[in-house]
């Protein structure tokens, strides 16, 4: 059985912007979980490394990020015969000065616009044969229909960065647009695929394991939008059948989607807190969305403040209601410019024509009552 460690999207020099005070952090974190890529190929005893693009944000990253990927490629191939790579859309190798041009000449950079000749490698395991290509739309809109698989023994593997058709994150731009029966009719062992963020195994492709394609899924999050496990992928391969992976967490916090915590029970910011604290698994960073009709006005940028303290990182999504509370009918019984106050929100509110036009009302509500120091 042949296995290989199968990375993509790693996004080398990023800024990490979205995550605002420990965007450095979390950038060292990702070169640091990045370096680790030779202890866990030689953990796993793989054959091979495949990386399928992305593994630079920009096509110039700079030299500090071209040295690290350089030694941590050099240290690969200290422990696995061969290193592949593609150029993604983040990285392709356009520019003079691509860190790709810079690896050791050991690893197979495919740069190339079309499928040409596998690169073949003896292995431990067999042969492996890998195809690839540096996709270029000016050159060859269509590469796919160019494979063909050579007639010889052993893995065949193929490598790229694109987008598949059904894929969530499909989108426009220059890059490779992958269809369902496109990858299906490539006659391979394995697809290895690069561009899209999130883990996506064969069976996800199809449930009868006829189409042997997988995302890995970017190495950490990007952005607070990409929540939930990431790493890299262990491939096991087996000629003549399906391929089994498994996605090795890496070391990097991920980012836990809290969708629907219901904080109706709360009685205050620090109760929201610490219901949502509750829910959130150790080392991991809350991206949550609160629900719920409260008894009281939520402040998402207290809650998430205070949730940032605990977890370094969160961010709070606020769907509560406040409009239907007792609370506020109370206040709005005032007599006074706080009841004043909250009767016009109640009246505006009352008339918006829909769900996203109350909840705008509302916040504004909200504001101006606690700027008044009454909610
Ligand atoms: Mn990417």
């Amino acid at each position: 059985m042949m296995r290989i460690l199968h990375v993509a999207d790693v996004h080398l020099g990023a800024s990490f912007a979205s995550f605002g005070p420990i965007a450095d952090e979390r950038a060292e974190a990702v070169l640091r979980a990045f370096r680790a890529l030779p202890e866990i190929a030689q953990e796993h005893d793989v054959h091979a490394v495949l990386l399928a693009g992305d593994l630079f944000d920009s096509p110039r990253p700079g030299e500090r990020v071209a040295a690290e990927a350089r030694e941590t490629i050099r240290r690969l191939l200290e422990i696995v015969p061969a290193v592949f790579l593609v150029p993604g859309n983040h990285d392709p190798l356009v520019l003079p000065g691509s860190p790709y041009a810079d690896l050791p000449e050991a690893a197979h950079v495919f740069s190339q616009p079309d499928f040409g000749e596998p690169v073949s490698v003896e292995t431990d395991a067999g042969r492996l044969h890998v195809y690839g290509l540096a996709y270029d739309v000016a050159h060859s809109p269509d590469p796919l229909a160019g494979f063909v698989r050579a007639d010889l023994d052993g893995v065949h593997v193929v490598l790229l960065h694109g987008a598949v058709r059904d894929a969530p994150h499909w989108s426009g731009g220059d890059s490779l647009r992958l269809t369902h029966p496109e990858l299906e009719n490539l006659d391979a062992d394995y697809i290895a695929l690069g561009d899209y963020h999130r883990f996506r195994p064969p069976e996800e492709f199809a449930s009868d394991g006829s189409v042997p394609a997988c995302y890995a899924g970017s190495l950490a999050g990007l952005d607070h939008t990409e929540t939930g496990p990431k790493g890299i992928v262990l491939v096991e391969l087996t000629p003549g059948a399906p391929p089994r992976t498994r996605l090795l967490h890496s070391a990097v916090p991920s980012l836990q989607a809290l969708p629907e915590v219901d904080v109706s029970a709360c009685a205050d910011d620090m109760e929201t807190v610490e219901r949502v604290a509750g829910l959130v698994t150790r080392e991991s960073l809350p991206v949550v969305t609160l629900t719920g009709q409260t008894e009281y006005a939520v402040d998402p940028s207290r809650v998430e403040a205070e949730l940032s303290a605990r977890f370094s990182f969160a961010r709070v999504r606020d769907r509560t209601l406040y409009y239907d509370s007792a609370r506020l009918k109370e206040l709005a019984g005032h007599d006074d410019v706080v009841g004043h106050l909250a009767r016009l929100g109640l009246d505006r509110i009352r008339d918006a024509a829909n769900d996203d036009e109350v909840r705008t009302r509302e916040r504004a509500l909200r504001k101006a009552l606690r700027a008044m120091g009454a909610t």
